[in-house]
């Protein structure tokens, strides 16, 4: 029996972007489509039992749509080529307010066969090519979901999410307590895990998620566990289960830089007994879009800042990344760099996040479009007064009127973590 395993695809993203001027989309859509079509190309290609998405299809819970057209048509593929598919809800899928539907409910609604929608904690049966599998969903937990009003009341955010922890164990193992152990199992779940390691700069998730201990899902009935969440892809545990994420299939900001991107493809035996099951668990890696920093350290004996900087990029091949130059060199090199030079050196890549210098250790920012998709537009004002040296009474008045602008303009950041 074949798997593929993905997870975070994100659409919606759309940082360091061009308009393509064929399609009028950007750039970075037709990079996060290009990535998903490789997954699913993979699926149909290789004629896999089933997929299984381990949640995030958009970035906002609201995504537009051709957002929900693109992702729509290519889990069609996998319908149409009867390919089953698990799809689990992650964080971004689900809206804050009770009652909204989430982005995938559609699929249910519309009755999209071989399309299993993992909306809650429960088991599915899935009738594959290959026989039955038994599939645990484990979605995104609504904190209104597992607990009550009056449950909430007064308890801290942490004594929250120490209670969804213990909630969430315990409906997992009393489902795992019921699989039938001569079926295949996993379990497919979007949340954090104890132990996992983000990339350096994680702009897609924010500090105040539960967590869960390894030990909730290494539960020894499972043959696979596929998780989503964490954009790095990594390995939790290697021994029965072998637990999986397979991280975003995108890189979304530098510190994913050097992270490799791709989806697992599983192989079970459904004839072997339970205790070895999983015959292979491959990363396998899509083409996405490279990031690139370009560091160079002007040293004092240098005759010309400029060339060296120049001589620095021509070691790189630009085309179809996405780069960003630091520099830094001592003060007497200070307004030496020719910064047309450098600017036109840098043509070939896909999109300039930016250029900074720094100076015997004083950081001197020139705001590229986006230096940083980190840094939140308000962050980067403040940067930018602060180097300035606006004076205090005028900064906070302008950053009052920021905020204001900011608030007014609506829904502009992520929509959530
Ligand atoms: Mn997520």
């Amino acid at each position: 029996m074949k798997l593929v395993h993905f997870s975070d695809v994100h659409i919606g993203v759309e940082n360091f972007s061009r308009i393509d001027p064929d399609t009028g989309l950007s750039s970075r859509l037709m990079d996060f489509l290009g990535t998903l079509d490789e997954v699913i190309d993979y699926c149909i290609d290789s004629n896999v039992d089933l997929a299984i998405f381990a949640g995030d299809a958009y970035k906002s819970r609201n995504p537009s749509q051709t957002h929900q057209r693109e992702f729509a048509k290519r889990i069609q593929r996998l319908s149409t080529a009867e390919i089953p598919v698990v799809l689990v809800e992650g964080n971004h899928d689900i809206p804050s307010v009770f009652g909204r539907a989430t982005s995938l409910d559609i699929f249910k609604t519309l009755n999209v066969s071989n399309v299993i929608l993992g909306n809650k904690a429960e088991t599915h049966l899935v009738n594959t090519k290959s026989g039955y599998i038994q599939v645990i969903t484990i979605p995104w937990a609504r904190r209104s979901n597992l607990l009550t009003r009056d449950e909430m009341k007064g308890l801290s955010l942490e004594s929250i999410n120490a209670v969804i922890q213990d909630k969430l164990s315990t409906i997992i193992s009393e489902l795992a307590s019921k699989l039938d152990i001569a079926i295949p199992a996993i379990l497919a779940s979007h949340v954090t895990i104890s132990g996992a390691t983000t990339s350096s700069e994680q702009s897609m998730m924010l500090g105040k998620d539960y967590v869960l201990l390894t030990s909730s899902v290494s539960l020894p009935i499972f043959d696979y566990v596929a998780l989503g969440h964490v954009h790095k892809r990594q390995t939790i545990n290697q021994n029965k289960p072998t637990i999986n994420y397979s991280g975003s299939l995108e890189r979304i900001d530098f510190g994913e830089e050097n992270d490799d991107k791709g989806f697992y493809s599983i192989e079970i035996d459904e004839t072997a007994t339970s205790t070895n099951r999983l015959q292979k668990a491959d990363f396998i890696k899509v083409k996405a879009r490279k990031l690139l920093t370009i560091k160079v350290d002007v040293e004092p004996e240098s005759l010309d800042p400029t060339e060296q900087v120049l001589n620095e990029i021509s070691k790189h091949e630009l085309k179809e990344t996405v780069v960003r130059l630091t520099i830094s060199m001592p003060n007497s090199y200070e307004g030496k760099l020719i910064d047309s030079r450098i600017r036109d050196a840098l043509k070939p890549a896909h999109y300039l996040a930016g250029i900074s210098v720094s100076i015997k250790g004083s950081e001197r920012v020139r705001l590229g479009a986006e230096y940083n998709s980190s840094v939140s537009p308000m962050d980067t004002l403040k940067m930018y007064l602060k180097i300035k040296k606006i004076p205090k009474k005028h900064s906070s008045l302008l950053i009052d009127k920021a905020s204001q602008i900011i608030e007014n303009s609506g829904n502009i950041q992520n929509a959530g973590s």
